[in-house]
């Protein structure tokens, strides 16, 4: 069960801080020969490289490693229709709010005649990694297709490993919910090679090099994301997932302990963290833990998270001093279930995503709410956001002066590249004013 860490009367350090709840290491650059090896084996040799991998590491040759589109739409025919209405609600709800991420464009004028532009560009081309090993899940493909299409994605791809369960075949309620957001390239391919595949491109599938990959994955397919980075973008590498609740003792102590157990049932390495000013709300979240973890499903690898040195609960002397720790932690997904949540929140500099009050469950926000599931992870909030439109686009910007503008800062420009030793760069200016 959760450690304790008293810190009340304690002024920790940002560095032991971080050091008290070490997050489970999962070692990336241990992978990276490995991935190298297999990003390289499809660079060179494409489908064939693919198939063989597939026969080695997933232990199935697939049929095709382009899923043909009957495939897909066989797949969302046959799906349950009950799983089909949750899945087209969460599609409506992350539409909406991804639609709300894409910036408006913006113009600035310095002066007469001087303007600055800058307009939001979706990349043309990504490849989404939908992963097919120990847990398969729909609901991410949602999440990493829908903001892509809402920032204006031309052209999406989608791989996900085959399944020797299902004959090499991608798992079908995976082609079932890529078919029903409208993607037709779909591979069935996974790890490391796969990735390499999206950066590279494979001639003999038709498959163009991409210019953005995302989605989780295990930790080669995130070593695989290092080695390309050098020619396509990527996102932030998924590791295991977290949850940091800061309470006080208003709260309802079975709703936290529900939620802790909700993230630690992902994997034996998530973590759940508590952290609250109360000693007797503490108790009593421990009481209702003990009672939900020893009933729910998933109760080893439950209780291999609560038990890590990952997880604990933090005792502060208030919720100021809770805030400090968050912060410090950068949690992906951050509950705040206090009095007055507005006044924690106002504190807070990093997290995921942050859950307010008693009825904004993590759980809610991973199907349902209509943000973006698909967070930093491993303290990378500290300085990175989760998947959205914006992981889509970039910011150009678009320079428009008329003459009279130009020749107004003409002598800035003159003075830095003399300064500058570049005389060329003054000269583009002048050539336009001989008179000057
Ligand atoms: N909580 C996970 C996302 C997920 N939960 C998918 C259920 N399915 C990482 O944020
Ligand atoms: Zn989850």
């Amino acid at each position: 069960m959760l450690r304790t860490i008293d810190l009340r009367g304690t002024r920790p350090t940002q560095r032991e801080l971080l050091a008290l709840v070490p997050r489970a290491a999962t070692d990336v650059s241990a992978a990276l020969e490995t991935a190298r090896t297999l990003v390289e084996e499809v660079r060179e040799h494409g489908e064939q490289a693919l198939l063989a991998q597939a026969e080695r590491l997933d232990r199935v040759r697939p049929p095709a490693i382009r899923v043909p589109e009957s495939e897909l739409r066989e797949a969302l025919d046959a799906l349950d229709p009950g799983i089909r209405r949750a899945i087209e609600s969460t599609i409506e709800r992350v539409r909406a709010a991804s639609a709300a991420q894409v910036p408006a464009p913006e113009r600035t004028v310095l002066a007469d005649g001087a303007v600055v532009e800058q307009r939001w560009q979706p990349v043309a081309r990504v490849g989404l990694y939908v992963p097919g090993g120990k847990a398969v899940y729909p609901s991410s493909v949602v999440m990493n297709v829908v903001p892509a299409q809402a920032a204006g994605v031309a052209s999406i791809a989608l791989a996900s490993p085959p399944q020797a369960a299902h004959g090499g075949r991608i798992h079908p309620t995976v082609a079932a919910v890529a078919a029903l957001l409208g993607i037709t390239e779909v591979y069935a391919m996974g790890g490391a090679g796969a990735i390499g595949a999206f950066a590279y491109g494979v001639d003999e599938l038709g498959l163009d090099p991409v210019q953005r990959v995302t989605g989780p994955g295990n930790v080669y397919v995130a070593a695989a994301k290092r080695v390309v980075a050098a020619v396509t973008g990527i996102d932030a590498e998924a590791g295991p997932t977290d949850i940091l609740v800061i309470a006080d003792d208003a709260a309802d102590a079975d709703f936290v302990a529900a939620d802790l157990i909700s993230q630690a049932e992902h994997d034996e390495l998530a973590a759940s963290v508590l952290v609250t000013d109360s000693e007797a709300f503490a108790a009593r979240v421990l009481e209702r833990l003990t009672v939900r973890a020893a009933a729910t499903k998933h109760r080893e690898r439950v209780l291999a998270a609560l038990g890590g040195a990952q997880s604990a609960l933090v005792l502060v002397d208030d919720l100021e001093q809770a805030a400090a720790f968050a912060n410090a932690f950068g949690p992906e997904h951050l509950e705040i279930q206090v009095r007055d949540a507005d006044a924690v929140l106002a504190g807070i500099e990093n997290a995921g995503a942050i859950f307010l009050g008693p009825y904004s469950p993590v759980s809610l926000g991973d199907y349902a709410a209509g943000s973006n599931h698909v967070l930093p992870t491993g303290g990378q909030a500290r300085h990175a956001a989760g998947l959205s439109a914006a992981t889509f686009l970039r910011p150009q910007q678009i320079v428009r002066y008329d003459e009279r503008a130009l020749r107004e800062v003409a002598p800035v420009i003159a003075a830095l590249s003399a300064e500058e030793d570049l005389p060329a760069h003054g000269e583009a200016v002048t050539a336009r004013f001989p008179e000057v």
